[in-house]
């Protein structure tokens, strides 16, 4: 490989429209986070860029949701989200945004300087457009019925009962979500990126000279491009957003397209950090390497590359070692469903245990396909490998120095062949680690960590100084000697992996950081050395605690669902006069029993302030007769009557219906006269 100066280290931009899990810390951010760590040891030059993705079409759906701004929004996730990220050690350079003064500005140049270049196509498309709400529809904007499974509620880009992408103009009978009325084809103007014209050059740039980019992530890049690429628009008609320049003309109501913006960001980011940013991104002796997740491979390897191209002054990725998906407990982690481990849940659940997350998910990293995670596994590998292998060994180390030497590097004595093949074996594992991290292979370094803590546990198993302390202590002083130094080197060995407990293992040693280069040898602590108090690196993780987690995702998962479901889109809108037709009144239920033959229906009679009547309401599944009686509900009284299995029925019970379905009683919150006027 070629000498690089310097490292410029990205890692994906998160969304700000929601807390990070585990899923997104697994992919993107611990495997980051690991690279530019032993990259700092090795003394390297190096920044470490990331921040908040603050644009795009869902975040302004969350508000529109929660009835607040987007702005909102995105101050809310990106403050837990940055927070999430130092509580695990993830240690950026800088966690900026994509609303920052500075991205904004970077960013519209950037367009600027293609728009000039000529290197957009102009398109007019037709798009669906909200005469009341007068606007144009983002995809997710609008919902229909499937053309291919004719399930209703399918948004403009997909239909998530059947899981086919879609374009808006396929959709049956299409509805816009924010005022419900029928849209219209109106047409726009956009900005193209011509990536059929980049095709050439990027089946070269990919193909040919990235042979070395990891399987997964070739084979996307290829098949996208055997595919043949087409122009991509670049622009959006939207309200939230980085506007496209006032002087280019048809600009009135357009934003850049989020996934023009954000790679963008990872330039901003590194301009707000340093004065020197143009040397890190205009250099080609500075290595760049984007680290994300599988769904964006194709933005940050065929569309960024073919956008920084175009603008012709900066350096392209050096690598894109993206990671495939991790599954939770055999499932999906999905933000809506609430299928996930939250960062600040776990964190109240297993205080200081960040070191512990952070081995298992690399231990564990979908590097080459996807990968689950599991809370047995979670237990076991912590039971098993950082308590009995790890942190068993740095203990026996110390509390017997402790012991037979009061706390002090003992000298070594001669040395006798086991001890030097124990000590020849360092700088090879050490080696085989500089190679795995070189190439990517995060898990088979770590793994590579862990042989380092075995030999050391296998050193003192196999040479038994507790035996011979009565009989030769010369003995005990070298194998005691030899023990702390893998123990120090071990130090940095697993400092990019674990750096909390290569902290407590540098304070129990009493010791400043040991360089990279300097992790092999026997000479770290200098006999005489005062070493620091013995303590436990990890303890024990119990059936209960383990219990506890299960349930609790099985519970969250019931929980949400009918929270996180899609809600349906708003009726049209009706006058004050339709509304006070209907005459709502609070009333209290006096009498009620299951009408006979039928699962739902209960027969209720009704204190209406009016007079007591009687009304069937399908509430069997989720309310029990006997339980209910005395409740104040409210009443619809003026519904022409019904008869319903034979009964009539004067009136409606107000029920809240949730996206599946499940009802429950709408009704005052304090206790009322019967005959209220609801209004
Ligand atoms: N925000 C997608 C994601 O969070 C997107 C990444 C942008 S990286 C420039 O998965
Ligand atoms: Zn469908």
């Amino acid at each position: 490989m070629k000498d690089y100066k310097r490292y410029l280290i990205t890692s994906a931009l998160p969304y700000a429209n929601g807390p990070v899990h585990l899923g997104h810390l697994a992919g993107v951010y611990v495997p980051a986070d690991i690279y530019v760590r032993y990259l700092r040891q090795r003394g390297r030059d190096v920044l470490f860029i990331c921040g908040s993705d603050e644009h795009g079409v869902p975040i302004t759906i969350k508000a529109r949701k929660e009835g607040i701004t987007p702005q909102d929004v995105v101050d809310r996730y990106h403050t837990l989200n940055k927070k999430a990220f130092a509580d695990f050690g993830i240690t950026f350079d800088i966690y900026s945004r994509t609303s920052n003064k500075v991205h904004h500005q970077t960013a519209s140049e950037f367009f600027e300087t293609l728009y000039d270049k000529g290197e957009f196509i102009e398109k007019t498309s037709k798009q669906y457009y909200d005469t009341e709400a007068k606007q144009f529809l983002a995809d997710r904007y609008i919902t229909g019925t499937c053309p291919k499974c004719h399930k209703e509620g399918a948004y403009g880009d997909q239909c998530e009962a059947c899981g086919t992408s879609l374009n808006a103009t396929d959709l049956i009978n299409p509805k816009s979500a924010l005022s419900g009325s029928v849209p219209e084809l109106r047409d726009t103007l956009h900005w193209f990126l011509p990536l059929d014209k980049y095709e050439p050059w990027l089946k070269q740039w990919i193909l040919e000279e990235n042979k070395h980019w990891k399987s997964n992530v070739y084979g996307q890049c290829k098949s996208w491009i055997d595919a043949g690429l087409q122009p991509r628009a670049v622009s959006r008609d939207l309200d939230w957003g980085i506007p496209i320049p006032k002087r280019i003309k048809g600009s009135d109501g357009k934003v850049l397209y989020v996934w023009f913006d954000a790679p963008i960001g990872y330039i901003s980011a590194t301009k707000e950090l340093t004065p020197d940013w143009e040397k890190y991104w205009k250099s080609d002796d500075t290595r760049l390497i984007h680290f994300i997740g599988k769904d964006n491979i194709v933005f940050h390897c065929i569309i960024f590359p073919a956008m920084l191209k175009a603008e012709g002054s900066y350096i392209l990725p050096e690598n894109i070692p993206a990671n495939e998906f991790l599954n939770l407990e055999g499932d999906k982690i999905s933000t809506s469903r609430n299928w996930a481990v939250w960062l600040h849940e776990y964190l109240e659940d297993f205080p200081g245990k960040q070191d512990v997350l952070r081995y298992v998910l690399c231990a564990n990293a979908p590097e080459a396909k996807d990968n689950d995670f599991t809370w047995k596994d979670f237990q076991a590998r912590n039971n098993n490998e950082l308590v009995a292998i790890l942190g068993n060994f740095v203990n026996r180390a110390l509390v017997l120095t402790q012991k037979n030497c009061n706390g002090k590097v003992p000298a070594p004595g001669a040395l006798n062949d086991f001890d030097k093949q124990t000590i020849a074996e360092m700088p090879k594992i050490k080696d085989q680690i500089e190679s795995s991290l070189e190439n990517f292979r995060l898990r088979e370094a770590l793994k590579f960590a862990m042989d380092f803590a075995r030999l050391g546990n296998k050193y003192l198993a196999d040479t038994e100084p507790w035996k011979l302390i009565k009989t030769v202590p010369e003995r005990v002083n070298t194998i005691l000697n030899i023990s702390l130094q893998i123990t120090a080197n071990l130090s940095a060995i697993i400092e990019s992996f674990l750096p909390d407990t290569a902290a407590k293992i540098r304070k129990m040693l009493n010791i400043d950081a040991i360089t990279w280069e300097n992790a092999y040898k026997t000479d770290n602590l200098k006999a005489g050395h005062q070493l620091g108090e013995p303590a436990l690196l990890f303890d024990k993780i119990e059936d209960s605690q383990i219990e506890f987690q299960v349930e609790k995702l099985q519970k969250t998962k019931t929980a949400n669902q009918a929270l996180c479901a899609p809600v349906e889109p708003q009726k049209p809108n009706i006058s004050f006069d339709d509304f006070s037709k209907m005459d709502i009144r609070v009333g209290t239920i006096l009498a009620a029993e299951k009408v006979a033959k039928t699962q739902k229906l209960v027969k209720l009679t009704i204190d209406t302030g009016i007079d007591k009547r009687t009304v069937v309401s399908g509430i069997a599944e989720y309310y029990e007769p006997e339980k209910i009686i005395g409740q104040q509900v409210c009443i619809l009284v003026n519904l022409e009557p019904r008869k319903i299995k034979g009964i009539d029925s004067q009136g409606m019970i107000l029920m809240a219906e949730d996206a599946n379905g499940k009802l429950c009683f709408a009704a005052p919150i304090d206790k009322t006269g019967n005959g209220s006027g609801v209004k």
